[in-house]
């Protein structure tokens, strides 16, 4: 069968109505952004942009130069095509508005520009996460208020995992797809249409070392999967954690399984440690449109309002069945309360 482009397919959408002219230019200028990204990260050790810059960001958090290299590039890529009103990274404080001079659109785009980062001086794969939301009209200066619209209002999702291969995977809110980049002609190549997460897996992701300061019905619900045959669930289950969301979240979304990041004691003042608008709600929306779920253990992510650009939430993602029992287990606790 003849390789659909990324380029062929934003067309395909364009037709069906799924998306306008301006979206299919934003996800072309990202698409594009993440190529250069792929290449900076692919440099290693060859290209002196591992290890620290020497700076911290909006979070606190040391950055890396490929955290600082990424965001340049995507800020630099979106300046001029006349498709934003304004930009929202993990890495800076505020809104990044379109530089004078040039025109703007009707889409925010909000990301995460290199996730995982930690990773990256041990070779393990990070990634880029994005959201796109619509600019409330007649805003021409969008502030923070003009991003803090619910996940469900999110006309685009999608993330870039820098790994032994370089995918995309994107929705529209018609079904999850997944696009390898071929090195050789530099284009993104439709590999999985419609995506599905089985509903079933037998696989979890968490890092167990927070396991003393998880909430109760947390401790019971792992307590389960890791009882195994010999307990209520009869059954053995696998755990991995990359520890770069956008690898855990991919495993999920290429043979299911379920991703865990709870409330714990250490975090629970911050509200989570993974962040809503550009993690959280991206993600949910392409698992819950492959077929999966996304709760922060009580609640749907994608309903939630949200309170601030760089806001914290609880994340529980990937295959319905386990996302929903873990989500009971919390309702249980909290109705016993
Ligand atoms: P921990 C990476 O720093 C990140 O934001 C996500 O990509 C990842 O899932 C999580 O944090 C890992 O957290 O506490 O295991 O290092």
């Amino acid at each position: 069968m003849k390789p659909v482009s990324l380029i062929q397919f934003l067309i395909e959408e364009r037709r069906a109505g799924h998306i306008n002219a301006e979206l299919s230019l934003l996800i072309e200028v990202v698409a594009r952004a993440c190529k250069r990204i792929a290449v900076a990260t692919g440099k290693g050790a060859l290209g002196g942009v591992l290890g620290a810059a020497g700076t911290d960001n909006i979070q606190g958090e040391a950055q890396k130069k490929l955290d600082v290299i990424s965001n340049e590039i995507l800020l630099e890529a979106n300046a001029w095509g006349g498709h934003l009103a304004a930009c929202a990274s993990e890495e800076m404080e505020d809104p990044q508005p379109i530089p004078d001079g040039y025109p703007k659109g009707q889409h925010l785009l909000l990301f995460d520009p290199l996730d995982g980062s930690s990773n990256i001086d041990v070779n393990i794969s990070v990634g880029t996460i994005f959201s796109v939301l619509r600019c409330p009209d007649g805003v021409t200066e969008p502030k923070v208020e003009h991003f803090l619209q619910p996940g469900t209002t999110q006309l685009a999702a999608g993330y870039v995992v820098y790994g032994p291969s370089t995918l995309l995977v994107l929705t529209f809110g018609h079904g999850a797809h997944e696009f390898t980049l071929d090195r050789e002609i530099g284009s993104f190549i439709l590999s999985r249409r419609d995506i599905r997460i089985p509903e079933e897996t037998g696989e979890f992701a968490i890092n167990m070392s927070n396991q003393r300061h998880w909430e109760a019905p947390m401790q019971r619900y792992i307590g389960e999967l890791l009882a195994g045959q010999e307990g209520p669930r009869g059954r053995d289950f696998n755990m991995r954690w990359v520890a770069s969301m956008v690898a855990d979240v991919h495993r999920i979304v290429t043979r299911g399984g379920v991703f865990f990041y709870p409330l714990d004691a250490k975090i629970k003042s911050k509200g989570g440690k993974l962040r809503l608008m550009y993690e959280a709600n991206p993600m949910a929306f392409i698992i819950e449109q492959a077929g999966g779920a996304a709760s922060t253990g009580r609640e749907r992510i994608m309903e939630l309002q949200p309170t601030g650009l760089h806001q914290r939430v609880p994340v529980f993602l990937g295959s319905k069945q386990e996302v929903e029992l873990a989500t009971h287990y919390h309702h249980a606790a909290d109705g016993a309360q």
